[in-house]
């Protein structure tokens, strides 16, 4: 709360499938909630953080995160909580635009901020989101031709709505996963590809122009020390072979964009892959990078990657994250700011990514209020902006140079 009566409200989201290079997200441990419960983050939230940012100005956002660093003073904040930290770092945010009159994305990004991002939903969850039912953790679609944001959802709508359908046509629905894709019985990754392209065409649309394929392969959640394990087709794979069964498929369908290609632990196999194919399609990484700035700067100097998908709990701050988006300029990569898949109806990640005009966001499926949450919240913005809003489409894409 800001002197004049401002209030800001925020809270922090988790993950399932996190990179070991995160923030800690600060859990009781112990029965109850199955160790779950939050209490000790709430405490440390309550008396230590309280007792330092009191009296501070809060439009300074560096100064509130850096006053919480520090008091914090490890590098994972594993002292007060990375989620403790975030909550209060986003709720500072929310207040200061409200005392300053502005909505949260104009207030990070001043009036000129008018640009929607390019979203990327998913359709089917697999991985750690579907009880590893498939290994491969995301199948999203884009829509880069359409003409504004709220056109691109209605596009997904419908290539979601018929993905169900031939599903279900096909015996391989099975309800709904984390992030509300569907949850698919397939009995190989490659099925999930094919009915995703049959998705796309049912719903009228041209797939790879139209409409398009994103992945997130999520591979350290298969892979380490070079060798992937995948539990479906009963395969283990080493870095190259990854590699090539991932060129292969983008050989044969309309795929865009492939997030942690390979596992947080090989930097010389994100490496090869984007010489192989990074001037095509955008390469990010998630685990690999996990929004931090120096991370970012060592990808670029290996070639590995070229965008970065950003996560604010990942760091837990949002000053951290916005460091993490000016390196990610400064070296020619691209961004796409990202929901987890533990998610609230906390709509603060639209606001970063219209505010810091990061072009590309990713929260999950077309289905569950946390998700529809954000959907609309862009939806108000876009509409709030009129004619002056303007339209990612694929402008935003990560590429790399030959
Ligand atoms: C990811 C996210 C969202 P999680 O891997 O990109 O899909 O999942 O929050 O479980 O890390
Ligand atoms: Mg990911």
């Amino acid at each position: 709360m800001f002197a004049g009566g401002a209030v800001g409200r925020a809270i922090a989201p988790a993950g399932a499938s996190t990179g070991s290079g995160e923030a800690l997200d600060l859990r009781d441990g112990g029965t109850a909630f199955g160790g779950y419960d939050v209490t000790k983050a709430v405490e440390n939230v309550v008396d230590p953080i309280a007792d330092a940012v009191i009296g501070r100005d809060g439009a300074n956002q560096a100064d509130i995160d850096g006053i919480m660093i520090a008091l914090d003073g490890t590098p994972a904040k594993t002292k007060l909580g990375g989620n403790a930290i975030l909550a209060v770092s986003m709720a500072t945010a929310h207040a200061a635009a409200a005392a300053a009159g502005k909505p949260l994305y104009r207030h990070l990004g001043g009036d000129g901020a008018n640009l929607l991002p390019l979203p990327q939903i998913q359709i089917f969850g697999g991985g750690a989101h579907a009880g590893r039912r498939v290994d491969i953790q995301d199948f999203l679609i884009v829509c880069p031709a359409a003409n504004n944001f709220a056109q691109a959802l209605d596009w997904t709508a419908e290539v979601y709505r018929h993905a169900g359908i031939l599903m279900k046509e096909a015996g391989t629905l099975q309800g709904v996963a984390d992030e509300g894709g569907w949850w698919p019985a397939f009995t190989t990754n490659e099925q999930a590809l094919e009915m995703l392209v049959r998705a796309i065409e049912r719903a009228g649309f041209r797939p790879g122009e139209q409409v398009a394929i994103a992945l997130d392969i999520a591979a350290s959640e298969f892979g380490r020390d070079g060798v992937y394990t995948l539990g479906l087709e009963s395969k283990k794979l080493d870095s190259q072979g990854m590699i090539d069964m991932l060129t292969g498929w983008i050989g044969r369908y309309p795929i865009i964009s492939i997030e942690d290609p390979l596992a947080e632990d090989d930097a010389a196999g994100f490496a090869a892959f984007t010489a192989a194919v990074g001037d095509r399609i955008q390469v990010v990484g998630d685990d690999f990078l996990v929004t931090e700035a120096a991370r970012i700067h060592a990808a670029a100097r290996q070639g590995a990657a070229n965008t970065v998908l950003i996560k604010p709990n990942q760091r837990g701050t949002l000053t951290e994250p916005l460091a993490a988006w000016e390196a990610a300029k400064e070296v020619g990569f691209a961004g796409i700011v990202s929901a987890r898949s533990g998610e609230t109806e906390d709509v603060t990640i639209v606001h970063l990514a219209i505010g810091w005009g990061v072009g590309q966001l990713k929260v999950g499926s077309f289905a569950r209020s946390e998700r529809m949450a954000k959907w609309n919240e862009a939806i108000r913005i876009e509409e709030a902006m009129g004619h002056t809003a303007r339209f990612a489409g694929d402008g935003y894409f990560g590429r790399s140079k030959r």
